[in-house]
């Protein structure tokens, strides 16, 4: 039988989208209905969509899954050309004219989807669709012409919608079983790392409102109890941005939640926002990992290649206080950064070890579109970034050019064993990461890593562990 819904939204991973389960309560709140396919989880995804009964279709990307994006807008079409096709997504913020120039999709999404969506439901409503009527819209008209409207304003967050998964979860059963479930309280953070997103996206929305938002305390506390009463899974990843930017939210918001959810929790937090009352703050409220971004172990190029002006000392101490409080410390690092060499790629090294890091991943340094980073590096190779050249995964490979790359790699693929075990930094790392030759194990090793900090920083088992990467395999 079929299902009328207003729009259907699809997307390539199988895994909950905060952006779309965002859009989607908003949209039920309005009274609107709304479903979800997953491209890797559907069989076939276009016998799922021709029981959907839906003139709208909805699809979300991020810069990297454009060539995904080509070939689906072309199958969808081919087969429905009466139907409706917005994207949106990170990259249609970005970049919408070059979605609607590459692609066959009928509008772009320039803004935040919730209000965006709403009126192009409406709009769709009418006999004719008046399309420079819609805010945060871009389409093409008759004569091809590409026109993008003004982008629409900021979502303010409302009492009245709790954020849901319900729409991934009546679908898909299997996710809802993940052993941590992750939340986002905020939108946006107040700082503009060069490589990170915020670099630009507080400009493009200039006049559009604050871009850093947060749920209110009530709010998300009413989020995450509705959710705990729905789901078990054992512990919560807070996956914003930057959840400790407020610290008068944190104050409120811990004690709270300590008391009405109570599950152990992972965050993300800037080592010089870090001191001992937030830790133990946090550890009280049950935290048992703290995450925070170290970048690079070269002061230099932390702050003015990276734009992250933390100095070492800085992240020395916040480490520390991390481990004196009992809790596990991951940290985020790259490699291949413009201006390093190997004896700076091995003092990320070992800073972390000096900051007792437990956790490091580390990743290649790339220059996602309109971030100040590609904006410096085209003054080194000329043009934007082609994000048909973006490699699929910024954890093998580096589309940054420097002298020493191909032993910098090296460094990268045993980043996380040496952190982890200063003797094998000494032992092993150092005698042996100018094998280029050792390249294809120390990568080997470098996924073994990846896979056991996923399994103790969840403290789940090794089998559990192996399914989650297994599910997400195209995604990491
Ligand atoms: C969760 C997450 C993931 C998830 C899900 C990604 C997704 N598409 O949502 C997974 C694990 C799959 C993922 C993977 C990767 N990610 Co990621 N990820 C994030 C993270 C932390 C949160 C995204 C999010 O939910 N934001 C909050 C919501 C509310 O915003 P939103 O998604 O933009 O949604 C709003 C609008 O865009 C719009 N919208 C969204 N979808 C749709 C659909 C329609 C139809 C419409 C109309 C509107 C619309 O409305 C939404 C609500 O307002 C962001 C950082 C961040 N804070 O955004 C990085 C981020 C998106 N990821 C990033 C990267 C680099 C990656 C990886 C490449 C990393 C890697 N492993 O190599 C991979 C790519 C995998 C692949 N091969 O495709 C970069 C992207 C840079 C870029 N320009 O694309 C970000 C910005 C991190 C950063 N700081 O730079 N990621
Ligand atoms: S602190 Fe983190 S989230 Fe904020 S701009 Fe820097 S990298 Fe991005």
């Amino acid at each position: 039988m079929n299902r009328e819904y207003d729009i259907v939204f699809i997307q390539q991973h199988p895994i909950p989208y905060f952006g779309i389960s965002s859009i989607a309560s908003y949209l039920f709140n309005a009274g609107f209905k709304c479903c979800v396919l997953i491209d890797e989880l559907e069989k076939n995804l276009i016998r799922s969509l021709r029981v959907i009964e839906c003139n709208l279709i909805g699809i979300s990307v991020i810069s990297i899954e454009t060539q995904w994006l080509q070939k689906i807008t072309a199958l969808i079409k081919s087969t429905f050309p009466e139907k409706y096709l917005i994207v949106g997504g990170l990259h249609a913020i970005l970049r919408p004219q070059e979605i609607l120039a590459n692609t066959v999709a009928d509008l772009v999404c320039n803004s935040e989807g919730e209000s965006v969506v709403l009126n192009v439901i409406r709009e769709l409503r009418k006999q004719k669709p008046e399309w420079h009527l819609v805010e945060g819209i871009g389409y093409r008209e008759k004569t091809g012409k590409i026109v993008l409207n003004d982008r629409a304003a900021l979502l303010v967050y409302s009492e009245a919608v709790i954020e849901s998964r319900d729409i991934y979860y009546s679908r898909y059963p299997l996710l809802a079983k993940d052993a941590t479930h992750t939340f986002m309280s905020s939108r946006g953070c107040p700082y503009r790392c060069s490589f990170c997103y915020n670099s630009s996206i507080h400009d493009i929305f200039k006049q559009k409102g604050n871009y850093v938002r947060q749920k209110s305390v009530a709010n998300f506390i009413m989020e995450l109890s509705v959710h705990c009463g729905k789901y078990k899974f054992h512990s919560i990843f807070f996956y914003d941005d930057l959840f400790i930017a407020n610290r008068r939210w944190l104050k409120q918001f811990l004690p709270l939640y300590k008391k009405e959810v109570g599950l152990p929790f992972i965050c993300t937090a800037r080592a010089d926002l870090l001191d001992e009352i937030i830790v133990a703050l946090l550890a009280q409220a049950g935290c048992k990992t703290i995450s925070f971004g170290i970048e690079s172990g070269n002061y230099q190029l932390r702050r003015d290649i990276l734009n992250k002006n933390i100095n070492n000392q800085q992240i020395i101490n916040a480490g520390r206080i991390v481990h004196s409080a009992g809790l596990n410390l991951q940290t985020t690092n790259m490699f291949c950064i413009p201006g390093e060499d190997v004896h700076k790629a091995l003092e990320t090294i070992e800073l972390n070890i000096l900051a007792k890091t437990k956790f490091a991943f580390s990743s290649f340094l790339t220059p996602f579109p309109e971030t100040a980073i590609e904006k410096y590096l085209k003054q080194f190779s000329g043009g934007e970034t082609e994000v048909s050249k973006l490699p699929s995964s910024f954890l093998k490979e580096s589309v940054v050019h420097i002298e020493q790359k191909e032993i910098i790699k090296n460094i990268h693929y045993l980043a996380y064993f040496s952190v982890r075990y200063p003797c094998f930094y000494k032992y092993f790392t150092k005698n042996f990461y100018r094998y280029k030759i050792l390249s294809p194990l120390f990568y080997l090793l470098f996924m073994i890593g990846a896979l056991w900090r996923h399994k103790q920083e969840r403290n789940i088992s090794l089998f559990r562990t192996l399914l989650y990467v297994w599910r997400l395999k195209n995604a990491v």
